[in-house]
């Protein structure tokens, strides 16, 4: 078996490992050892050789001089960005010493791991770090900040993260992007659509903001931040009105049909047009188009969940589908995720039989400024991996008062020296996912795929499954599968009998065979995950929580008297954070803008180009304003996480509310109210 390591010049097959829907198979192009160039990989059956730009400039991230290559130890005052280069047993003693005396003194609740998916790959995201904080009986923590309302919200619908095959709707005849700016965040469902249209399908998109996705559209439908349960209830009610649903469906595959007849009627357009904003007529036009062109296919995005009510908005959204029959439509439905269909075995990867305490506290990520300053039993030691708290997080400026206390005993994992590394105590180099074995799974087309390491750790750097073993070894535990090999690891989540949808993946499967899909059937032949095993229109599960069991609008949180919603959206040439630190794709990117309105800007007396103060009681930032037509009145948008260097004030997440969502303990980033002005 040849390992990809060792070979010093070709190209070699890989997976992008960032936190996106597409998951691209790529080919690395190797030069002496080194990664000179990344290309798609045309044979990959969806994303078939397309990249974006981001990771076709992805050498400049790998190679940038500013990339972790040795552990360090504080040297300044914390925050303060002085380190000191030290070894990896230094760094490891370092941390067991510490923790040894917290579990003594405080217990193992005091510390917390706090991760996300700056790696998709299933062994560094939720591999041997589960397994080894579930040994250590360390907080928990609840990762709800990016899909957690949405996909509850999804579930008490469809039962789980199933929706439509994405290469069906190639044979699509409507498109509705809803909430998703997917030009940027889920290219090749446009690219898929695109072709499509070439065969007469219409796009529709529907989003706070005109941005590259709307101006693709066929027809961009504006609608006020937070009202598209709304929207989607007015819908309901010309489409039950106007008998273009399909009752047949209905009676055979739904439950609470009926009871949501009724209940729409108080939906009507005019009612609906007051809240959303959209136009009467518009309403009945996207209603009369839904309800008549087959196959309709609707892309739920995380945009519009990203708010109070974001869950109840993508239940309700998630209700359309069957409302026309459209499931049982090749190409029709819709996609929140499709993760489910590649669920692999956790229990096994992730053993939480280990945790020996069942009542261990668990932690909201979104909520982390909040518990780093105000719980009873302190967090006392954060361990930061695949993640960048300091800069993603709601209530930023919260977390970073926290961040900055003398007591916390903060380790930091990362490939460069983030916003949160700064506060660190001890800091260490990560391997890029070009370095490890890992398995990945899309959660939005059906294949999984297998990365095997192509080049060689960068300097002293070590994956995630390094650094835990290392761990588990200075602890001086003794469970075996604390120390299993990261090919182990990949056997043991794929060993999963009970699901038929993982048929014939396997580690052996995958190294041959390179992309290899769910086995999947169409959504209505299997018995859904909901209690009733039907879609559920009407849900008691929702009712048994407080929440209404019919889709419902409410209202977003006023919680102060700030003008203006705020959107602070990702961008095109970042991932989240991530790229934000890197010369070239700052300068794709080139400045932070905030989208505003042209009869605000004028009566504010805010000119295009212009840079403005824009705060609320939580904190402020100074962006660059765009004066136009994109956004609504009363409605702010900014795009992308900007690195908070010196001089700048880009922080966009100190403005952010720290609230949590109707459902799913998901984040409300896109529900904060702000005020802005020119810059005397
Ligand atoms: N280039 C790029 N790609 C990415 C990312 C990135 O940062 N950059 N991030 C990745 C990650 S982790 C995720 S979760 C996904 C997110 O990608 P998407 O699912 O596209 O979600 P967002 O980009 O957060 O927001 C999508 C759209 O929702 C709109 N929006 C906000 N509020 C509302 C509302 O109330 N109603 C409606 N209708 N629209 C609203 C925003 O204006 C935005 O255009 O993208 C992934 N891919
Ligand atoms: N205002 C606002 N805030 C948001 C959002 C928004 O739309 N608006 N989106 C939210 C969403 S949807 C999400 S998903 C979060 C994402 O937020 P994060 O999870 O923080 O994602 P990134 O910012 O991409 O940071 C990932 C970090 O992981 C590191 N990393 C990559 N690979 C590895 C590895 O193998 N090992 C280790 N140890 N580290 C690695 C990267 O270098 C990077 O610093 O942000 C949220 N924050
Ligand atoms: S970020 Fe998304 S579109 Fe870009 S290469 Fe990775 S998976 Fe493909
Ligand atoms: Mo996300």
């Amino acid at each position: 078996m040849i390992d990809y390591r060792n070979e010093k010049s070709g190209v070699f097959p890989s997976v992008c490992s960032l936190d996106c829907p597409d998951q691209c198979g790529l080919l690395v192009h190797k030069e002496d050892g080194k990664i000179v160039k990344i290309e798609g990989d045309p044979n990959h059956p969806v994303t078939q050789g397309n990249i974006c730009n981001k990771v076709r400039h992805m050498t400049h991230r790998l190679y940038d001089p500013k990339r972790l290559e040795f552990p360090m130890k504080r040297v300044g005052a914390k925050g303060e960005g002085k380190f000191e280069r030290i070894s990896w047993e230094e760094a490891i003693k370092t941390i067991h010493a510490r923790w040894t005396d917290l579990i003594a003194t405080e217990g193992p609740e005091s510390i917390l791991p706090y991760s996300f998916y700056g790696n998709m790959g299933k062994l560094n995201s939720e591999g041997l770090d589960r397994r080894f904080f579930h040994r250590l009986g360390a907080s928990l923590l609840d990762r709800a900040i990016c899909s957690a309302a949405g996909s509850t919200g999804y579930r008490y619908t469809m039962g789980g993260s199933f929706g439509t095959d994405p290469e069906e709707t190639i044979d699509t005849k409507l498109f509705i992007f809803w909430g998703v700016n997917a030009v940027s965040t889920n290219m090749h469902q446009v690219a898929i659509a695109q072709k499509a249209r070439k065969k007469g399908a219409k796009i529709v998109v529907i989003d706070v903001h005109k941005n590259q996705t709307g101006r693709l559209a066929d027809w961009f439908i504006p609608i006020l931040p937070g009202t598209d349960s709304a929207l989607a209830l007015g819908l309901m009610h010309v489409l039950f009105a106007e008998n273009l649903v399909n009752e047949s469906f209905l009676e055979t595959y739904t439950v609470g049909h009926a009871e949501l007849r009724e209940h729409v009627k108080q939906y009507d357009p005019d009612t609906v047009s007051t809240i959303t904003g959209v136009p009467v007529e518009d309403i009945y036009e996207l209603a009369r188009m839904y309800g008549t062109t087959s196959p309709a296919f609707i892309r739920i995005g995380n945009g519009m969940q990203h708010h109070d009510n974001g869950g109840m908005i993508v239940r309700t959204v998630a209700c359309l589908p069957a409302l026309t029959g459209q499931w049982l439509v090749h190409g029709g439905g819709a996609i929140k995720g499709n993760g489910g269909f590649l669920a692999h075995n956790s229990s096994q990867l992730e053993r939480p039989d280990l945790l020996e305490n069942k009542q261990t506290r668990v932690i909201n990520m979104n909520l982390i400024g909040k518990a780093l300053l105000e719980l009873e039993k302190p967090v006392r030691s954060m361990f930061v991996y695949n993640c960048n708290p300091a800069l993603v997080t709601p209530e930023a400026n919260k977390v970073r008062e926290g961040l900055l206390r003398e007591d916390l005993f903060l380790v930091v994992h990362d490939l460069f020296l983030t916003e949160t590394a700064m506060y660190a105590d001890i800091v260490l180099p990560a391997t890029s996912s070009f370095e490890n074995l890992d398995f990945f799974a899309s959660y939005w087309h059906h294949y999984m795929q297998i990365q095997e390491p192509v080049i060689e750790a960068y300097g002293e750097s070590k994956s995630n499954t390094d650094v835990f073993r290392m761990l588990a070894r200075e602890f001086g535990f003794e469970e075996e599968c604390l120390f299993d090999s990261d090919e182990e690891l990949v056997k043991q989540a794929l060993d999963f009998p009970e699901s038929t949808w993982l048929e014939g993946i396997t580690y052996d499967s995958l190294k041959e065979n390179k992309y290899v899909k769910a086995n999947r059937k169409s959504l209505m032949e299997e018995k859904l995950k909901t209690p009733s095993g039907k879609i559920e229109l009407y849900s008691q599960a929702l009712e048994k929580i407080g929440l209404p069991g019919l889709p419902t609008y409410t209202p977003l949180v006023k919680d102060n008297d700030h003008p203006f919603l705020f959107i602070p959206a990702p961008n095109h040439n970042f991932l989240n954070s991530t790229f934000s630190n890197n010369e070239k794709h700052i300068s794709l990117e080139k400045v932070a803008r905030i989208h505003i309105n042209q009869s605000d800007a004028l009566e504010l007396g805010i000119e295009d180009g212009e840079k403005v103060k824009v705060w609320n009681e939580r904190g402020e930032c100074e962006l660059v304003a765009s004066v136009g037509d994109n956004v609504l009145q009363g409605v702010l948008v900014s795009q992308g996480l900007w690195a908070d260097l010196p001089g700048t004030k880009n922080l966009v997440n100190a403005l952010t509310p720290d609230r949590v969502a109707d459902m799913g303990g998901g984040a409300t980033f896109f529900s904060g109210r702000v005020s802005i002005s020119k810059i005397a």
